[in-house]
């Protein structure tokens, strides 16, 4: 039998406050869009603790967790849902390592990124990292999607 066509996906991007602060917003859109996914929804907002805590639940108690919650809810966030088959995989190899100075060129953190000595890792994007995440965080970012 043919393999099953991969199901459409929606992902969780969010262009995180340094992102935003350095003005890489339409960088991070640009490649997306280029890349030839769809942007379903786009928001702009300072994220309160509430809302991050749950975001990075996953997270809690390790010793990260509280600079990585002051830092997020630095400055405002860009929140945007997008769209595509296998975006998910696609987003994750998009973005890059999660340390911006082991991240590979070509990708957004290791092109845009760098380590600046800050108490939380500045990376400049999130990307959900499953389905299950990615419905999780949509549910969370945009309750009415
Ligand atoms: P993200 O969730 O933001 O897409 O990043 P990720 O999957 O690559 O990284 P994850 O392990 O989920 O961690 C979430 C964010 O926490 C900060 N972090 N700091 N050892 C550390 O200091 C450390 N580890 C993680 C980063 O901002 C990371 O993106
Ligand atoms: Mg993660």
């Amino acid at each position: 039998a043919a393999p099953a066509a991969p199901a459409v996906e929606r992902t969780l991007v969010l262009v995180k406050p340094d992102g935003v602060r350095r003005g890489l917003v339409g960088e991070v859109l640009r490649r997306l869009e280029a890349k030839g996914y769809t942007l379903v929804a786009l928001d702009l907002r300072v994220p309160d603790a509430e809302l991050l805590r749950a975001h990075y639940a996953e997270h809690e108690g390790k010793p990260f967790f509280g600079p990585l919650v002051e830092f997020m809810g630095s400055g405002p966030v860009a929140a945007v849902v997008v769209e595509g088959q296998r975006v998910i995989e696609a987003f994750r190899a998009m973005a890059g390592a999660t340390d911006p100075t082991a991240a590979a060129p070509g990708t957004i953190r290791g092109d845009l990124g760098r380590d600046w000595g800050t108490a939380a890792t500045q990376n400049i994007v999130h990307g959900s990292d499953s389905p299950a995440s990615a419905q999780r965080e949509i549910a969370l970012w945009f309750p009415h999607l």
